[in-house]
């Protein structure tokens, strides 16, 4: 064989390792136009918007094909979407799943046929590790722990320090079920734990929306309404629900009712400017890039770590007019 034909013969053979519509092995050189297959949860929050804005700009940014799709907040619209991706062959699948369990079957499903499967934002609850190779979002425990000393500190020596006898809280939960509810009431529980006059005597899901969050308030409001010092809500939009409610109702929100809430999206920072909501404690929606990254990382054969946690911070109304500039969502 000349040495022309034999080079041609591995770049050949080269060629056919790469095809077959597998897994594309990145580091390998080839050219082929990476395929991921994202399963969003719906577009329940302003959070959620400029999640799927900067998971579709990176895409687009990063040279992947994205396949998107919209689970309107129901797990069989994202098992189905699910499914068709493995259909599609595509090279990774990415989802954000809506609650924590119910996951095994179609992830079995996904690691028959090789394609690895990223999780973002939301974690899910499997006995069996390999069925995802890694984690990428906030630590939503931490985020619970953030509001409950934000308020044990507002109660000890902030603005609530004369403040006598029990304090009241109502809390708007989000999803039932889902990874951000179970961990932000075990997080904010844990820290107000330690002083007995912190009392929650109404907790109910707002599932994460504006509409649901403002229903929930005015029901709390009606039997309740002389009681309640505080509300703990786990997301800004539920927050900027229940706010319309307190107004509706002839109170002051942010004074009457002090209000803590969880992701620092734009219309948060509005609402502390406004002086009507007390705290929000940063969940970043801008997972996008480290996806893509993870994406790429995935199908060159490196290995990821299990979580990668996204780095947050706390924006009490005392600074929101000088941070709102530079918010990115
Ligand atoms: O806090 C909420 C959204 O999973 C962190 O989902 C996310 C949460 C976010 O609807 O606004």
């Amino acid at each position: 064989m000349s040495i022309k034909s034999f080079t041609l013969a591995v770049a050949t053979l080269a060629l056919v390792a790469c095809g077959g519509g597998g897994p594309t092995p990145a580091g390998t050189g080839s050219t082929k136009t990476i395929t991921l297959g994202f399963s969003q949860i719906g577009a329940e929050s302003e959070w959620r918007t400029a999640n799927t804005t900067s998971v579709q700009s990176a895409a687009k940014e990063a040279g992947i094909d994205l396949r998107f799709s919209d689970a309107q907040q129901k797990q069989e619209n994202q098992i189905k979407a699910l499914r068709s991706f493995i259909a599609q062959r595509v090279d990774v699948i990415a989802f954000s799943p809506v609650v924590e369990t119910g996951w095994e079957t179609v992830l079995r499903e996904a690691k028959a046929a090789k394609i690895p499967v990223i999780l973002t934002d939301r974690s899910v609850d499997v006995s069996d590790e390999s069925l995802y190779v890694t984690m990428i979002g906030s630590d939503f425990i931490e985020e619970g722990r953030r509001a409950g000393q934000w308020l044990t500190n507002y109660y000890a020596s902030g603005d609530g320090k004369d403040f006598k006898g029990d304090v009241n809280i109502v809390e708007l939960q989000g999803t039932v079920g889902s990874a951000p509810a179970n961990d932000r009431k075990k997080g904010f529980a844990e820290v107000i734990a330690a002083d007995p006059r912190f009392k929650v005597i109404r907790s109910q899901t707002g599932d994460f929306t504006r509409a649901k969050g403002k229903e929930v308030m005015e029901a709390f409001l009606k039997s309740d309404a002389k009681k309640i010092n505080v509300l703990y809500a786990h997301n800004d939009d539920m927050a900027i629900g229940a706010i319309q409610a307190i107004e509706e109702a002839g109170l002051k929100p942010g004074k009457d009712i002090v209000i803590i809430s969880i992701d620092g999206v734009k219309g948060a920072f509005e609402a502390m400017i406004a002086g009507k909501l007390n705290v929000s404690v940063e969940c970043s929606p801008l997972l996008g890039p480290q996806l893509m990254t993870a994406v790429k990382d995935v199908l060159a054969g490196k290995t990821l770590p299990r979580r990668i946690v996204t780095e947050e911070s706390v924006f009490p109304q005392e600074i929101a007019a000088q941070e709102f500039p530079k918010r990115k969502y």
